[in-house]
């Protein structure tokens, strides 16, 4: 049967709104062609068969790991880069104190001298995408333009990429327009802007991920918070998890953590042993997208197709899904190699380091052989507990929230918001250590509100003010949370295990939900009591437990004192009602 006759329209001819922006940007670039990506497999077969010609790609160890690749990044392009990210508003407070800031016009300005000629020798590629299901009425669709072709590789899994999601911007004309070239790779001609008021992006400079995938942390969460709050929802850098109980009965949750805190563990969660019964289904690693539901219940979709997850750690103990998914079909970005081209990174219990992640030979007193924020590209369809429901058009409707750090000390393993409003104070006070996802100093504590500090495209006020009024509008809200898996005792040991047994205290949550199980109130919420959590098989240190939730009424005192001087630097935009909740919890502590 011959192809519809739509099928057959080359793609150039579908949008014009698209092909006219493809234009201009050709004019200023100058590329040598142009590539517009069709999305089908045979084009990302060859577009890999090229860069592994090109050397640009490595081709891994056809047994062990079949379908898989390597690509090496520029040494001083590993990371996402913060300093240099800008939200340009037309006003200054509109990005807020949380952002970096220039104006609109400057920017442009700024951004044309770079992109100038910068594609000369190259192609340009054409990369219209689609944030979430194709036929889901919450999704989000973008065009990215860029002279990559690891960035296309990566949005063809990241994302749905190609022919179905330009039909889809021809019926309406509406895209958020994203303009990336590597440049040279030169960190001193770096930038990586966004126009929320024009809905668009212009990155310049790097390849690596978060700065150059520009569907993920670009669209997703900074252009994307913003549509949402002119559109009345919240677009949040969250895992989404479905968790069945051994009754059979399955909730969602929806949980914040900045990068690298673990949130792909947690999304693909193996419940240990002796918690028989359960089941987890992912349906994101990273970001989520919550619309209030005509039920008046909050319902999420995975704006992402694919994952970029962390590789180092990775084993069969920690996370054996992520461990088992990246065997096959998987594009690595600065692991190690070891003597027969098979990957290798820090955390695995075998096989040994050749080549480091720059293809250096491996020297220890170098560092490791794998980079810290070294990843893995992956489809989600890869995933063993990839969810059924990933692919719902209304998305999955949310039991709870949950937000949390990477705090030595201070928050206890878990503890309950009163409510909503308290719930977003909650999420305003989350601060944790800094970890590689980012360039500059690992470890120190930082303030990082709803995990959202280097991805909220505007003011933090303002977004505080939103998510109390998106919770006004819900007849069911979930119930927020906060956890701390990576609290320590004063030698400095973790004094919780973590990974499978985080279930534990999840199923506490869910139990809590369901009306099914106590709490005890404290000053900063309600946490559980000993006899709350099931430790059935667990082997936890004595007194640990008590540790894990106690609350040292001095160290809050401090802790609130800090938040206090951070809310405040919002000034005017700051809702009085988080001023309100805060105070309440000063008076609670005395
Ligand atoms: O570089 S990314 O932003 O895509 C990954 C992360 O930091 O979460
Ligand atoms: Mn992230």
């Amino acid at each position: 049967m011959a192809a519809p006759a739509h099928k057959m329209t080359p793609l150039p001819e579908l949008c014009r709104p698209v092909a006219e922006w493809v234009n201009t940007v050709r004019e200023l670039t100058q590329p040598r062609a142009i590539h517009w990506v069709e999305g089908t497999e045979a084009e990302a077969r060859e577009l890999t068969a090229q860069l592994v010609r090109s050397k640009e790609l490595t081709v891994l160890n056809g047994e062990q790991f079949p379908g898989c690749h390597l690509a090496r990044s520029a040494p001083n392009d590993v990371a996402r880069v913060e300093h240099l990210t800008y939200i340009c508003t037309r006003s200054q407070e509109d990005a807020g104190p949380n952002n970096h800031w220039m104006d609109p016009q400057q920017a442009h300005e700024r951004m044309r001298g770079l992109f100038r000629g910068c594609m000369r020798e190259r192609t340009l590629y054409v990369i219209p995408y689609c944030m979430g299901p194709l036929d889901s009425p919450l999704s989000r669709r973008g065009v990215e333009l860029t002279d990559s072709p690891y960035v296309v590789l990566n949005m063809l899994i990241m994302t749905r990429a190609g022919r179905a999601a330009l039909e889809l911007i021809a019926r309406d004309g509406r895209f958020v327009k994203g303009l990336h070239s590597i440049g040279e790779l030169d960190p001193e001609r770096r930038f990586i802007m966004h126009f929320p008021e024009e809905l668009s992006i212009e990155s310049f400079g790097s390849g690596y991920g978060g700065n150059a995938l520009l569907g993920k942390k670009c669209h997703a969460l900074r252009i994307a918070s913003w549509q949402a709050r002119t559109e009345g929802w919240l677009a949040e850098h969250m895992l989404i998890v479905g968790l069945q109980s051994p009754q059979g009965e399955t909730h969602y949750l929806a949980c914040a953590f900045p990068s690298s805190c673990g949130k792909t563990n947690l999304a693909m969660l193996i419940p240990p042993d002796s918690l028989p019964g359960w089941r987890v289904f992912t349906v994101g690693d990273d970001i989520a997208w919550l619309h209030p539901g005509a039920d008046g219940r909050l319902w999420a979709i995975n704006p992402e197709a694919g994952y970029f997850g962390v590789v180092p750690g990775t084993n069969a103990q920690t996370n054996r899904n992520a461990y088992e998914m990246i065997r096959r079909d998987t594009l690595f970005t600065n692991v190690a190699l070891t003597g027969d081209n098979q990957p290798w990174w820090e955390g695995l219990p075998a096989g040994k380091p050749v080549l480091d992640w720059q293809g250096r030979p491996y020297d220890p007193a170098r560092g490791p052989a794998a980079h810290p924020n070294s990843r893995f590209t992956v489809s989600a369809k890869r995933n063993p507990s990839y969810s059924p429901h990933s692919e719902d058009a209304r998305g999955v409707p949310i039991t709870a929230l949950v937000f949390g750090g990477r705090r030595r000390e201070v928050a206890p393993l878990v503890y309950e918001a009163r409510d909503w409003q308290h719930g977003v104070l909650v999420g305003a006070s989350l601060a944790s250590e800094t970890t590689a996802a980012a360039v500059g100093q690992v470890g120190v504590v930082r303030r990082d509100p709803m995990a959202m500090q280097p991805f909220c495209g505007y003011n933090f006020g303002d977004y505080w003010q939103h998510w109390l009024d998106v919770g006004a509008q819900l007849a069911h809200p979930p119930r927020i949370y906060h956890v701390n898996w990576f609290r320590r005792d004063p030698g400095g040991a973790f004094l919780w295990p973590g990974f499978g047994e985080n279930l534990r205290v999840l199923a506490w949550m869910l139990d809590r939900c369901a009306g099914r199980v106590g709490a005890a109130e404290s000053a900063i919420g309600r946490l559980p009591r000993p006899q709350d959590l099931n430790t059935n098989g667990l082997a936890l240190a004595s007194g640990a437990l008590e540790s894990l939730c106690a609350i040292d009424a001095a160290i809050w005192r401090k802790e609130l004192a800090d938040m206090r001087e951070y809310l405040g630097r919002y000034g005017s935009r700051l809702p009085a009602a988080l001023l309100a909740e805060l105070k309440t919890i000063e008076q609670r502590l005395g």
